[in-house]
C-alpha cells in the first residue's frame, strides 16, 4: 500500500493562479491522495485577492501597491516582473511562511497571457529556487488563440524565462477545452481538470522508480486525466464527488446498469482500464500536439489492489494517435485515504518544444520585432498575414532562447 504522495506547496501567481489555487484547496476527494501541504496567493489585485475563497486570508499577499495601486498591472508583464524583482525580500517572507522545508516540491501556478502571473510567476522561481534546495515546477495556462496579442507575446517571453528558472513546466491550453471567451463556469471547470489531473500526478509521483526520469528537466509536460467509477463498485452519494462530476459523463449510465452493483470479471475489469487509458491517451490534449511528433509518453493506470488482482494486464490492447509501450505502464493504488472507488488512467506527453509552443514563440518573436517600430495595435493587425506567411517545415524556434525575445528579467 503507498504511504503518501510527493507534498506539495502552491504558489499561484495573478488571477488565474491564485483561482488555480483555490481550486486545489477546494478538493477533497483526491484520486491517490492530498499531495498539497501549503498554499498562498499574490496578485497586484487586491480584488481578485479578496475574491478566493479557499486559500486563508493569511496566505493572500498583495504585491506592488506603489506601481500598481491594488488594481493589477493591466498585462504589463514587464511592469509585474520588475515588481516582483524590487520587492525580493517581500517574496522571500512569503515563502518562509510557507511549509516549504517540508515539501518535496514547490508548484508555481499561472495564466501565462496576463501581466501579473506571467511577469512575476518567473522571478518568483528563481527566487524560491535560491532559497530551497527542492525541484520548483511551473504550471502555465496558455491564452486562447483568439485572445488579444499582447497575450500572445506576454506567454512566450514568459514561458522562456519560467522554463530556465524551473525544472519542469506543465503546460495547459485555455484552447483544448474551451471557447474564446469563456464564463466563470467554464473556467472553474478547465480549472477543475487542471488540478484534478496535476494533483493526480503528483500523487503517483513517488511511485515511480527514481531512476525513471519522469519529468525531463527544462521539459514541457502535458497531463490528460480520465476517472471513473470502477465497474464492481456500487454506486453510493460518498463516491459522487468531484471526480464522478468532472471524469464520469456516463454517471447515470452505470447507475442504471446491472454490472456497477454486481462483481465484475477480470475481462469487463480489463475492459474499463482499456477504456480510461484509451480516453486519456486520445486527443484532445491538455495543450495542441501533434501526436506523431511527442518524445516521451508515461501511463499509468490507478486503481485499489482489489480491482487489479486478477486482471492480466499484458493483454490490454490498445490503438491510439499516439505510440504506446504498455510494458512501461505503471500501475498506481489510491494511499487510504484515496480514492478507492475509482479506475483512472494518466497520460504525460513530454517534449523539449511543442509545436503548438514553437508557434507560439514564432508568433512572439515577430510581434516584438514588428513592434519595435510601430505601434503594438499596428502590429498585431497584421498577425494573420505572419502567420500565413510561414511555412509549415520552418525550423522550430528553440524555446531556450536564442536571443531573439528578449528576457523578461
Ligand atoms: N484556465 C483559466 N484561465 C484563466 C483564468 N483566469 C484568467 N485566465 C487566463 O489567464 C490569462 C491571464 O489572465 P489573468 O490571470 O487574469 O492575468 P493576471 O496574471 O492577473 O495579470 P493582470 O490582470 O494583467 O495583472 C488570460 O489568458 C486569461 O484568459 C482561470 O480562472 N482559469
Ligand atoms: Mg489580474
Amino acid at each position: 500500500m503507498k504511504s503518501r504522495s510527493v507534498q506539495i506547496t502552491l504558489i499561484g501567481v495573478g488571477q488565474a493562479g491564485g483561482r488555480l489555487v483555490d481550486t486545489f484547496l477546494d478538493v477533497d476527494d483526491w484520486l491517490v491522495d492530498d499531495p498539497v501541504v501549503g498554499a498562498c496567493a499574490i496578485d497586484t489585485s487586491r480584488a481578485y485577492l479578496q475574491n478566493l475563497s479557499a486559500v486563508p486570508d493569511a496566505q493572500r499577499h498583495l504585491l506592488g501597491t506603489d506601481r500598481a495601486k491594488g488594481h493589477g498591472v493591466g498585462s504589463d508583464n514587464e511592469l509585474a516582473a520588475t515588481i516582483a524583482v524590487e520587492e525580493r525580500a517581500k517574496i522571500a517572507e512569503i515563502s518562509d511562511d510557507l511549509p516549504i522545508a517540508e515539501s518535496d516540491a514547490v508548484l508555481l501556478l499561472a495564466g501565462l497571457g496576463g501581466g501579473t502571473g506571467s511577469g512575476m510567476t518567473p522571478v518568483i522561481a528563481e527566487r524560491v529556487r535560491s532559497q530551497y534546495d527542492i525541484p520548483v515546477y511551473g504550471l502555465g495556462i496558455l491564452p486562447h488563440s483568439r485572445s488579444a496579442p499582447i497575450q500572445t507575446l506576454n506567454a512566450a517571453r514568459s514561458l522562456q524565462s519560467l522554463r530556465q528558472q524551473t525544472s519542469h513546466v506543465f503546460l495547459f491550453d485555455n484552447d483544448a477545452w474551451a471557447d474564446a471567451d469563456p464564463d466563470e463556469e467554464t473556467y472553474r471547470e478547465l480549472n477543475e481538470r487542471v488540478v484534478t489531473s496535476i494533483g493526480t500526478l503528483f500523487g503517483v509521483m513517488d511511485q515511480v522508480d527514481s531512476d525513471d526520469n519522469l519529468l525531463s528537466t527544462n521539459g514541457l509536460s502535458s497531463v490528460g486525466l480520465t476517472s471513473e467509477s470502477a465497474v464492481h463498485i456500487p454506486l453510493t452519494k460518498e463516491n459522487r464527488g468531484l471526480f464522478s462530476r468532472l471524469w464520469s459523463p456516463s454517471t447515470e449510465q452505470s447507475e442504471a446498469n446491472p454490472i456497477g452493483t454486481d462483481e465484475a470479471t477480470p475481462s469487463m475489469r480489463r475492459d474499463q482500464i482499456e477504456e480510461v487509458l484509451h480516453e486519456a491517451a486520445s486527443p484532445p490534449y491538455s495543450i495542441r500536439v501533434e501526436p506523431n511528433k511527442i518524445r516521451q509518453v508515461e501511463l499509468f493506470v490507478i486503481a485499489p489492489e482489489s480491482y487489479l488482482s486478477e486482471t492480466d494486464l499484458s493483454a490490454l490492447e490498445l490503438t491510439t494517435a499516439i505510440q504506446l509501450d504498455l510494458t512501461d505502464l505503471h500501475i498506481c493504488e489510491p494511499s487510504p485515504s484515496g480514492a478507492s472507488d475509482r479506475v483512472s488512467a494518466l497520460c504525460i506527453l513530454t517534449d523539449d518544444c511543442f509545436d503548438c509552443v514553437s508557434e507560439l514563440m514564432e508568433e512572439a518573436i515577430a510581434m516584438q520585432n514588428d513592434t519595435s517600430c510601430v505601434e503594438v495595435s499596428e502590429a498585431l493587425d497584421r498577425l494573420p498575414d505572419l502567420l500565413k506567411d510561414r511555412s509549415t517545415d520552418t525550423e522550430v524556434t528553440s524555446v531556450d532562447g536564442d536571443g531573439d525575445l528578449e528576457p523578461l528579467f
